[in-house]
């Protein structure tokens, strides 16, 4: 320092140097630090470290090995390039996965104090040593294997005072140190895949993905890093400074702030596809309101006879409170308990003692199948008769084992149409027009029973992405005894046909679990991230972790 300066802190705690000479009193600027420099060392922001370190390179550099040259975190260079990014075009940066070989706790210490076999072999003094004595040593066990095994030395067992060990070799070269002492400078190029995969097999050298950034010159290089305008102000333009100020470009790519929004459960995002499916081929909503059902409209009315395996406790939930339905049209109730009783309009019936108590018990609806029943009773007391297109998508209850796919509950979408002289090959066309509709194009028809469709089906569909037929629906043609005791003309038949709203969800979203999409261990996440549903498009593969 030249004499005469002295260092001295300004009112506002700015580092100055002040001359005290007998003629005058120099003060010196604050900043003026290039001049001294050995004196102030204020760090060069990494960014303007690393720019210029570009700016000298041909080509580009490597963020990690720039770290290693400034002897600084990798992760300081990461901010550095990030915040270079966030400037726009000065820098391109690259992620890049580096695979690298890092010594492991225990390598960094045997690297330091040489391998445990070479430990041993400089503890066991030339009279040999006792193997019991050797074991203790922190090294032992392991040294004494591999020096055994390097034949650096040898156990006398017969021994006076038990085993005891010896040199075998005057010397021995510390091999394992070596290498990962090699390593540890960065030359593990240096050691063959063999020699790596021991050391990493004895869980001393480990292979580290190091994600590093290979960062070039952007379009808009400079090693001066002015911050770039993002908002073009008044005084800019009154003042004309927007014409030499670096302006940040726009990024029309960049994702716009997530409104936050309600958001839509995939199943409901489903059921309004399938509703528009519905709407769109002239069907109308049956009104579904009514979790409590009558075992008459659930089953009675459907021709379901009263000692049906499914009106037991084991599928169906039935009602304490309230256990009975009061309400039943009883001209109507009398028509179907004859039906069930004795049978009529060319049936048979089931002949067995129909009881009205047990279509009065109360249930939670085990099907919406019940209200196409209600629906088509309503239709059948308006004459003339008119012909209807209705369907319902509702919740509905049964008592099954619960397993991945089925829970207690699940909604049934279902179909109705009644018309003159409807038959099978009807069913076929509007089940092959609504699936299409679903995206779904080869369909089979598979012949299966329910007690108030004969014929009835079963729907599959050949499944791209599962590589398989997939049952995808039931139907029929509701029985005349079920038709008729409403008071249907003769002429009319109905057809119609079910599937569940939660197998084409899971299979739309990729969800193999029905827990993940309903019920309290659905993670909020996946349904804020679920996509827009098109039942038409291709289904989305299942969501990876990463993405996520
Ligand atoms: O939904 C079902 N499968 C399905 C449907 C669509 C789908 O879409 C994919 C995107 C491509 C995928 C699969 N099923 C019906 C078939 C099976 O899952 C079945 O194992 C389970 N079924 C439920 C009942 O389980 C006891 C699904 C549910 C079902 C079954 C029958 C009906 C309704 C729902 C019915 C009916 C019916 C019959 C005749 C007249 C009126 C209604």
């Amino acid at each position: 320092m030249e004499p005469g300066w002295r260092w001295e802190l300004s009112p506002m705690h700015l580092l100055r140097l002040r001359r005290h000479t007998q003629d005058d009193d120099t003060l010196s600027p604050v900043l003026q630090l290039d001049t001294f420099k050995m004196a102030v060392h204020t760090p060069v922001p990494v960014a303007e470290l690393l720019l210029r370190r570009l700016e000298a390179s041909d080509g580009g550099l490597d963020s990690a090995e720039l770290a290693a040259e400034l002897g600084m975190e990798h992760q300081a260079v990461v901010g550095a390039v990030k915040s270079l990014q966030a400037l726009g075009e000065v820098i391109e940066a690259e992620l890049r996965s580096t695979k690298r070989w890092e010594l492991t706790a225990e390598g960094e210490e045997i690297a330091r104090e040489g391998s445990h076999e070479a430990r041993v072999f400089r503890s066991i003094p030339p009279e040999g040593l006792a193997q019991s004595e050797l074991m203790r040593l922190p090294s032992g066990k392991v040294g004494f294997s591999k020096a055994m095994s390097n034949k650096w030395i040898r156990v006398d067992k017969s021994a006076a005072d038990g085993p005891r060990v010896f040199r075998v070799v005057d010397s021995m070269e510390d091999e394992v140190q070596r290498r990962l002492q090699l390593v540890r400078g960065g030359q593990a190029e240096k050691l063959g895949e063999k020699e790596r995969s021991e050391l990493r097999k004895r869980k001393l050298l480990a292979e580290v993905i190091l994600k590093t950034y290979w960062v070039s010159k952007g379009s808009a290089f400079s090693t001066s890093i002015s911050k770039q305008e993002t908002e073009l102000s008044p005084e800019m333009i009154s003042s004309g400074s927007w014409r030499d100020r670096p302006f940040k470009p726009y990024n029309f790519l960049a994702h716009g702030v997530l409104p936050d929004s309600g958001h839509l459960h995939p199943l409901l995002k489903v059921r309004s596809q399938f509703r528009q499916i519905f709407l769109e081929m002239g069907f109308t909503e049956m009104p579904t309101d009514n979790f409590i059902e009558s075992s008459f409209w659930n089953f009675d009315a459907l021709f379901q006879p009263q000692q049906h395996p499914a009106r037991d406790q084991h599928d169906t939930f039935f009602l304490r409170d309230p256990a009975e339905a009061l309400q039943l049209p009883m001209d109507y109730v009398q028509r179907v308990k004859r039906t069930h009783s004795q049978g009529g309009y060319g049936s048979q019936g089931y002949k067995y003692n129909w009881k009205l108590d047990e279509a009065r018990k109360n249930l939670l609806r085990t099907h919406t199948t019940s209200a196409s029943a209600r629906a088509l009773y309503r239709l059948a007391q308006k004459k003339p008769f008119t012909p209807v297109k209705y369907f319902s998508i509702d919740r509905v209850f049964r008592n099954e084992t619960l397993d991945a796919t089925h829970l207690a509950e699940f909604h049934q979408i279902e179909g109705v149409v009644a018309d003159h002289g409807l038959t099978l090959g009807h069913l076929m066309g509007v089940l092959r027009e609504f699936f299409t509709k679903l995206g779904i194009t080869q369909l089979r028809f598979k012949p299966a029973y329910n007690p108030y469709t004969e014929p009835s089906m079963e729907v599959f569909s050949y499944h791209q992405g599962l590589k398989k037929w997939v049952e995808v629906g039931n139907s029929g043609v509701f029985r005349p005894e079920m038709l008729l005791p409403m008071g249907l003309p003769e002429n009319v038949s109905v057809i119609a046909w079910g599937l569940s709203l939660e197998r084409p969800t899971m299979i739309k979203y990729g969800i193999n679990n029905i827990r993940e999409l309903v019920g309290h261990k659905v993670n909020l996440q996946m349904v804020y991230d679920s996509p827009l549903c098109r039942l038409d498009a291709e289904p989305r593969p299942p969501p990876t972790q990463e993405a996520a």
